[in-house]
């Protein structure tokens, strides 16, 4: 049965001219025992939501997982997509990908990204059992990881995460083949992972990766274990190939026609190329079938749960939102800030906000990389989660922002939860690789991202965002809010959690900002991206100034300062660019208006504000690091203020 797997994948990279056979070869007799002995899962529901979770982490590899859902049965996946292994538009990418091929858990290829999602996987099946019941949520999360994934400095994060939290339902395959790239692993790394994996808290085993009853005994004793574990399986790349098995020649190129007509006769594989004996595609279908009686089972017992606490369970995996509580919450806030307005930081307004929504949608799990109380991402009433008690919504990730955003990752792609999280915004660079598999993926998660500029102050300029609301915005399907005060803050926080097709970013101030939208205003007014906060005085503006954040106040000040020297300008507040510039061209274009001079202030860089402001327009706002001083005389130094906003609008008119 393992050689089917290594034929295929012998056959699809050798017709694809390209690709990686040496891992599913390497790790074809791990995988096999895993698949069709232990792994729940039915290919005729590859969304059911108590079936075990396989991510095969080191995602260079994909032919075996897709030779193994095409052997197991999953229907899409036909010897016909295999043949057309990384062309265009078939189901076979060169990475695996979300959402793509039915039975793919997630995204991986940036390696190690795949293990700290499965730490995420197994931490939401912690919480949604602790919360539903063992009868409804009980599977283990299954990860095949390699020497590249274990050297990826995000495992370390995700492994000691698991370890502390003690996720005895994870159990990691390591691919232990000594090889990579370059060439034998001696040349870059020599820990012992048993060890390290211990050190963490693990249940680590070795064993040969290429006995079936090792495999299997090292398997049912994870299963037992009261830790996650790690099982070292001692394997050799390209196994089976004459001549380069167990060398980096097998890791990522095809083999050629004469080294894949020896390697058959070597693994007595007779079969043209992609076709697989019938006596052994039956014994796969017969695996592929096992999981039937046990999702039929599992759907039994969830029809007989209280009805109530079935649809509650639906809705969450669903990820559907409880529309009439979120919409019921935010008016609230937004009822309190009209009869007393607030001057607080953004970060402040952040947790207000979350005062409300955090009762209404219990599938929000919150969290912080160790800077909870300047993230004020924790509401009072939310409890830690910890091995003790998985129940706890609040989870102290550790200063460990990249393992964070990819575990949360893994908890949106589990399904049932809204992860959201904090760190500083300009530690988004840490997190950034997962941020970009989230808007990838298309899956929900929230960062909060305090500190979001100079207005920082003394921490200085390792601490102080200069180009990163420009860097986040670089990325597709990521939305970045940077709201102006208070109510726009609950309104940011509504359109993030109401985006289910892609991560967003929250930048918050530090620093107090006024609450600029006065009265009770029903409708959301960031849905656009942008919207005219204060319009010009006395008819057509000559001047049209657009800000966002904590800027906002400023431009709002030069306004006044305009008036006085009798300019009349508008003001026009951009809480999302992306939202903004998704606008039809008609309502942009009129948003943006025909005033003589667009002025734009930011604290940030100019990039990417000549698509509001015009390349002519002026900009005031950062084009060097910033410095270790109290905030107001940071914005003092740096020319961000009402007078300098003035100042370029009257140079240009
Ligand atoms: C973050 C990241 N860096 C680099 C790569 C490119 N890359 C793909 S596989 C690999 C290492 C291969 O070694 P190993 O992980 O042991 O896989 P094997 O050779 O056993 O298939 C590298 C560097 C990557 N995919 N992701």
């Amino acid at each position: 049965m393992a050689n089917a797997i290594r034929a295929l994948a012998m056959d699809a990279v050798e017709q694809a001219k390209s690709g990686h056979p040496g891992l599913p070869m390497g790790a074809a007799d791990v995988a096999t025992v895993l698949f069709t002995r232990f792994l729940k899962f039915d290919p005729a529901d590859p969304a059911w939501p108590d079936r075990d979770r396989f991510v095969l982490s080191a995602g260079h590899g994909s032919m075996l997982i897709y030779a193994l859902l095409h052997l197991l049965g999953y229907e899409k996946v036909t010897i016909g997509e295999l043949k057309r292994f990384r062309q265009f538009g078939s189901l076979t990418p060169g990475h695996p990908e979300y959402g793509h091929t039915p039975g793919i858990e997630t995204t991986t290829g940036p390696l190690g990204q795949g293990i700290a999602n499965a730490v995420g996987m197994a931490i939401a099946e912690r919480h949604l059992a602790a919360l539903f019941g063992d009868d409804i949520v009980d599977h283990t999360t299954y990860v095949l990881a390699s020497d590249g994934d274990l050297m990826e400095g995000i495992s370390q994060e995700a492994i000691a995460l698991a370890g502390h939290l003690k996720l005895r339902k994870l159990i990691v395959l390591f691919d232990d083949n000594g090889i990579s790239i370059d060439g034998p692993l001696t040349l870059s790394d020599n820990v012992d992972q048993v060890k390290r994996f211990e050190a963490a808290g693990w249940t680590a085993t070795r064993i040969d990766g290429h006995d079936p009853a090792a495999i299997e005994a090292a398997i049912e004793a994870a299963k037992t274990s009261e830790r996650p574990s790690l099982i070292a399986c001692r394997t050799i790349i390209g196994y089976g190939a004459p001549t380069k098995a167990g060398s980096e020649k097998t890791h990522g190129s095809p083999l050629g026609a004469d080294e894949i007509a020896a390697a058959r006769q070597k693994l007595n594989w007779t079969a043209p190329p992609f076709e697989i004996p019938a006596a052994i595609r039956e014994q796969w279908r017969a695996a592929g079938a096992r999981g039937r009686p046990a999702r039929l089972a599992w759907l039994e017992r969830l029809a007989a749960i209280d009805p109530q606490k079935r649809a509650e369970f639906e809705r969450r995996i669903n990820g559907e939102l409880p529309a009439d509580k979120l919409s019921a919450a935010v008016a609230a806030v937004k009822q309190n800030l009209a009869e007393a307005p607030k001057e607080m930081a953004t970060r402040a307004a952040s947790e207000f906000a979350l005062e409300a929504l955090a009762p209404a949608l219990p599938e929000m799990i919150g969290g912080s990389a160790d800077l909870t109380g300047s993230n004020n991402t924790r509401t009072k009433a939310m409890k830690a989660m910890s091995a003790a008690d998985y129940g706890g919504r609040f989870i102290h990730y550790g200063v460990r922002e990249h393992g964070m955003a990819a575990a949360m990752n893994g908890m949106a792609l589990h399904g049932g939860i809204i992860p959201y999280s904090g760190t500083f915004l300009v530690f988004s660079d840490y997190c950034r690789p997962a941020i970009r598999l989230a808007a990838l993926m298309g899956r929900r998660v929230i960062h909060v991202m305090t500190h979001d500029s100079i207005g920082l102050g003394e921490d200085g300029p390792t601490h102080q965002p200069v180009e990163h609301l420009a860097a986040l915005r670089a990325i597709p399907n990521l939305k970045v809010f940077r709201p102006c005060d208070t109510v726009e803050t609950i309104e940011c926080w509504q359109l993030a959690l109401e985006t289910n097709t892609g991560p967003s970013v929250l930048a918050l101030t530090r620093q107090n900002v006024p609450q600029l939208r006065q009265g009770f205003d029903a409708a959301n007014r960031c849905i656009g991206g942008a919207y005219e906060l204060l319009p010009a005085k006395d008819g057509a503006a000559a001047v049209s100034l657009f800000a966002t954040g904590s800027e906002v106040a400023i431009a709002v000040a030069a306004q006044k300062f305009l008036a006085e020297r009798n300019v009349s300008a508008r003001v026009v507040s951009v809480p999302c660019f992306e939202l903004f510039l998704a606008a039809p061209n008609d309502r942009r274009a009129a948003l943006i208006g025909k005033a003589r001079v667009n002025v734009a202030v930011e604290a940030g860089i100019r990039q990417g504000w000549d698509a509001i402001i015009g390349s002519d327009g002026a900009f005031v706002g950062m084009s060097s690091f910033g410095a270790s001083a109290p905030s107001k005389e940071l914005y003092q130094h740096f020319g961000i203020t009402p007078e300098r906003v003035a100042e370029a609008a009257l140079a240009r008119l």
